[in-house]
């Protein structure tokens, strides 16, 4: 097979793929040709793939769509109520290489296998969109079904609200063969980078191309069907991320809007090594926390007199702040957080007290959610008052994020003080962090040891990201200072790990890096 870098970087646009939708190349430049070194290795890793391909399918892959992992730099926990978000892409990313199977009478079937055999086995699916993932089995291939299954959801999502030239392709029989290299568990997103990798290719593959916000809104509901409860953070930014920016993500409808970092500082990610699997915990973890701000939501719901029956409709903190606003337009200024004080006791609830308040019972309300129905039967108490506190104070961190992060972009000559912007981001992660850790209690005792040795060793600010209890932290750090922060982190966080086999050292560039602002999901089809 030729060099994928050979041929000439284009995006194509015609051929019905709208504007707005995912880009499509014929070259690996576009998104990899800014360093010659990574271009090699990316080129290398696409030959790799489609040889892999060869040899399980007999036959090339016809296209490969790539979506990246991410970094939250601040906004976490908030995306599920409503709130913006401030992430990046980084460059770590899921490939999947797809091509329709001949129809050879056979029953048509998805046959799904990945580079790394050993640990993610073959599977084989019907090619059915109406399919259920086993939840009970987790295997990695789920991923690739939620994908699988968005896309027809979405379609028929179009085609219910009236449009008729919507045409639903028959679903045809795939090969695939997917190599991610995002880590896992880690907080980097690794799950949206495969579930929006993968209904790229089955869009691709049947001839479609939606727009770049359609994407991200199917791939955030149809990862749901995995069985976590997430908001669409992940999967948008995986989609609509831009080289050399971090992206403000508001939901509801999705919109990104670029956020310029400022200079002289370099994000650090690190992994504490402790891995945390989101679905397989969702009902103690991260579910229980959505339940958790929804009950905060219906308490401060009745406090402000709303009628049972809307009460119990009501889904997120978010819903609550809008409907305090109206009540009392501007909150005084102060936001929503004077209602938290006044509304929530600090203290945890147990189940009958809420039923009490609530005149019902909580698997009545819920009834319809099977994912928060297994939190209510894990839980012994809810912290109300904790959770909506660091949601409605977190929100307000990533606008100050923002701004202060313009101050940079609109004061003209080095004279502006471009450190004292860098100091102020570092607080808001620092504050972030306090708020992760002690009132959405979502951090671990490894990311506390790992977001301390980071500020002891010069970060300007140090953070856990992504969903927490294990993964990684974001740490600012001074460009000039970024080697040897790293190898600080080494000596005092990851020497103690290597001698006792938590990792090898060969492996620690791959546990602790430098990340500039990577771009977002795109198509490759190479025709040589
Ligand atoms: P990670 O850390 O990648 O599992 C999860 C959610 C996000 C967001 C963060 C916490 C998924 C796919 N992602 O991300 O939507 O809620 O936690 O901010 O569930």
């Amino acid at each position: 097979m030729a060099s994928l870098v050979a041929a000439d970087a284009k995006q194509e646009t015609a051929g019905g793929v709208s504007e707005g939708s995912i880009p499509v190349y014929s070259s690996l430049r576009p998104v990899h040709g800014h360093d010659a070194e990574e271009l090699a290795a990316a080129d290398a890793r696409y030959e790799g793939l489609a040889l892999e391909f060869l040899q399980a399918y007999g036959a090339p892959p016809v296209l490969f769509v790539r979506s990246p992992g991410r970094v939250n730099l601040i906004g976490e926990h908030i995306d599920y109520e409503g709130y913006s978000v401030l992430p990046m892409a980084i460059r770590q990313d899921t490939i999947v290489a797809v091509r329709k199977r001949p129809d050879d009478g056979s029953a048509p079937s998805l046959r799904i296998a990945n580079v790394n055999s050993k640990k993610y086995p073959a599977v084989v699916f019907p090619a059915d969109p109406s399919q259920e993932v086993d939840r009970g089995n987790h295997s990695w291939a789920n991923y690739f079904v939620c994908g699988y299954k968005g896309v027809w959801e979405h379609l028929e999502r179009l085609k219910a609200s009236g449009k008729e030239d919507v045409e639903v392709p028959t679903p045809a029989s795939l090969d695939v063969m997917v190599d991610g290299i995002v880590p896992t568990g880690a907080g980097l997103s690794s799950s949206a980078a495969i579930v929006c990798a993968s209904a790229g290719a089955v869009m691709a593959a049947h001839g479609l191309n939606f727009s770049q916000t359609d994407m991200a809104e199917l791939c955030c509901k149809c990862e749901r069907h995995i069985g976590t409860q997430s908001g669409g953070m992940d999967q948008a930014i995986s989609i609509m991320a831009k080289p050399g920016v971090a992206l403000l993500i508001d939901f509801n409808p999705v919109r990104a809007t670029d956020v310029a970092l400022p200079e002289g500082g370099t994000f650090v990610i690190a992994n504490s090594l402790t891995e945390s699997n989101k679905a397989e915990t969702a009902a103690v973890n991260y579910n229980m926390r959505v339940v958790e701000c929804r009950l905060a939501a219906m308490v401060l719901g009745l406090r402000l007199g709303l009628p049972k029956q809307e009460v119990y409709a009501i889904n997120t903190l978010g819903e609550i702040e809008d409907m305090l606003s109206a009540a009392a337009p501007g909150l005084g200024g102060e936001g929503p957080l004077p209602a938290v004080e006044a509304h929530l006791k600090p203290e945890p609830y147990v189940a009958e007290e809420l039923e009490e308040l609530l005149g019902e019972k909580l698997e009545t309300i819920m009834k319809s959610s099977p994912t928060s129905l297994a939190v209510l039967a894990a839980a012994k108490h809810f912290a109300l008052y904790k959770r909506a506190k660091h949601v409605f104070s977190e929100k307000e961190r990533v606008y100050a994020f923002r701004d202060t992060a313009a101050r940079a972009q609109s004061s003209s000559g080095a004279s502006f003080s471009s450190d004292q912007v860098l100091e102020d981001l570092g607080q808001l992660m620092n504050e972030s962090h306090a708020s992760c850790s002690e009132l959405y209690e979502c951090s671990c005792k490894e990311l506390e040891e790992l977001v301390g040795v980071c500020r002891k060793n010069g970060a300007i600010g140090s953070r856990l990201t992504g969903a927490g209890w294990g993964g990684c932290t974001v740490s600012l750090v001074r460009d000039g200072h970024v080697a040897g922060f790293i190898e600080s982190l080494k000596e005092d966080f990851y020497k103690s790990r290597v001698e006792r086999g938590l990792i090898k050292e060969g492996d620690l560039e791959s546990v602790v890096f430098a990340s500039k602002p990577a771009g977002g999901a795109a198509i490759f089809r190479f025709d040589h």
